[in-house]
């Protein structure tokens, strides 16, 4: 009978045999149902980072367990050398839902956002009439977009870019949320698109002034370039609305979709648009082995149905105004800031004895709640947005009082 894993354990394995390309909160998670989770020893957390708002239905939601279950003992993949009787409903449901001509299935956000890159090069090429080789997408400061080497060609962060040169060139950068800086580069005829956030997760939680996307939008559209909204952390209920988008009525020519797009049961991506860009890419230009499996479809279908069947979006909408008003009610020398959108929200740590947001995360997952700092002073607070109205305030309680622990401490 081997030993039982130990959380220590645990973490020795990870540190002898995996790359040590993350620095983990030491927590050992062995369960998750809804907004909960639970390490190996069966000491329960709420869940404040929800897998970065990809279990935004909450863990192990029983619909969509039972769509990857089912059509797991069916037909997994068949590659796209052939038809199979999952992709066409679910590329019907999906292009209804969002209300786009089609979609291009991936799997992984990073690959929608190359995916989205090359649609947008190809069609600056073919109907925009850009010089072969010279299309530009503009990119702001403080995106995050992925992993891959030509996304982080157009990162500002120097941990994600850095030393992994040479880097794919055809991106300007803009600080976000300037729209005069924008307008200035959009005088360029190369650019053929306009990548962006909605919400700069990463960044922590950046919520541009209102009116910024639609104005974008607008600056785009005259010089005729697409708008392209990376919706993989803002959307799918996320800030209170289907898609951040929709807070001002902006229909992105490109949508990029992925983490809650499958709730979080498998790695789901998207990328929606209309006809006379989508068709630019033809067979043989684009794909990918797993790109839109059958059970990538099954799942993805049922994920977007629990969406509305529990109202997700209005629930976000409503607990996360609660979040933002019991955190900005709350009094702490620690806390600079609280901002947000939904139940994606951030607070700013004021360090105090040394003490900065990491002993935060630390100090709440020994209160049972976790989170992570992005950046040394940003915690980013992101439940499941299946999280009830009472567990959200129990949760509330932990992190005041986690916070109040350091408040108490003598300067
Ligand atoms: C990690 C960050 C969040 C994303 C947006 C595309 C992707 C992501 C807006 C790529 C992915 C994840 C990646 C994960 C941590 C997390 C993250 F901290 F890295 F930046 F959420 F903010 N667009 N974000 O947020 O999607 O390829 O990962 O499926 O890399 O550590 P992916």
């Amino acid at each position: 009978m081997s030993e039982k894993l130990t959380s220590q354990m645990a973490i020795d394995m990870e540190d002898k045999y995996g790359a040590h390309n993350y620095h983990p909160l030491p927590v050992v998670l062995a369960r998750g149902e809804g907004p909960f989770v639970w390490d190996v020893e069966g000491k329960r957390y709420f869940d404040f980072l929800s897998a970065y708002s990809a279990v935004n239905q909450g863990h192990c939601h029983p619909r969509i367990i039972e769509a990857l279950t089912e059509q797991a003992k069916i037909l997994t993949l068949t590659s796209r050398a052939f038809y199979n009787d999952a992709l066409g409903p679910y590329e019907k449901y999906i292009t209804s839902y969002f209300k786009y001509d089609k979609v291009l299935p991936m799997n992984t956000g990073a690959e929608a956002d190359e995916t989205a890159i090359k649609l947008c090069r190809k069609w600056a090429y073919d109907v925009k009439g850009v010089e072969a080789n010279k299309a530009k997408i503009i990119v702001c400061e403080g995106n995050f977009h992925g992993r891959t080497t030509t996304i982080i060609s157009m990162s500002t962060d120097p941990d994600a870019k850095g030393g992994f040169g040479p880097y794919t060139p055809g991106f300007e950068i803009v600080p976000y949320n300037d729209l005069p800086a924008l307008a200035k580069a959009l005088e360029d005829p190369n650019v053929a698109g306009f990548l962006v956030e909605p919400i700069q997760g990463e960044a922590g939680v950046y919520v541009p002034e209102d009116g910024y996307l639609k104005k974008a939008f607008e600056l785009c559209k005259a010089k005729n370039v697409l708008f392209i909204a990376d919706e993989v952390q803002t959307g799918i209920a996320r800030t209170g609305k289907l898609l951040a988008c929709d807070h001002e009525g902006v229909r992105p020519d490109i949508l990029i979709l992925g983490k809650a797009l499958s709730g979080g049961v498998f790695p789901v991506s998207a990328v929606l648009a209309d006809d006379d860009i989508m068709l630019v890419i033809k067979p043989g230009q684009h794909g990918s082995t797993f790109g839109g499996n059958p059970i990538a479809a099954r799942v993805a279908v049922t994920a977007l149905q629990v969406v509305k069947d529990e109202n997700l979006a209005e629930k976000a909408e409503k607990l996360g105004k609660i979040f933002r008003e019991e955190m900005a009610a709350f009094d702490s020398e620690m806390i600079e800031l609280v901002r947000g959108k939904g139940l994606l929200n951030a607070i700013v740590i004021k360090p105090k004895n040394g003490k900065e947001a990491w002993d935060v995360c630390v100090k709440m997952a020994e209160n049972g709640l976790l989170a992570k700092p992005t950046h040394q002073h940003i915690i980013r607070f992101a439940p499941p947005l299946v999280i009830n109205e009472d567990q959200l305030r129990e949760a509330l309680q932990i992190i005041k009082a986690s916070i109040s622990a350091f408040d108490a401490m003598e300067g």
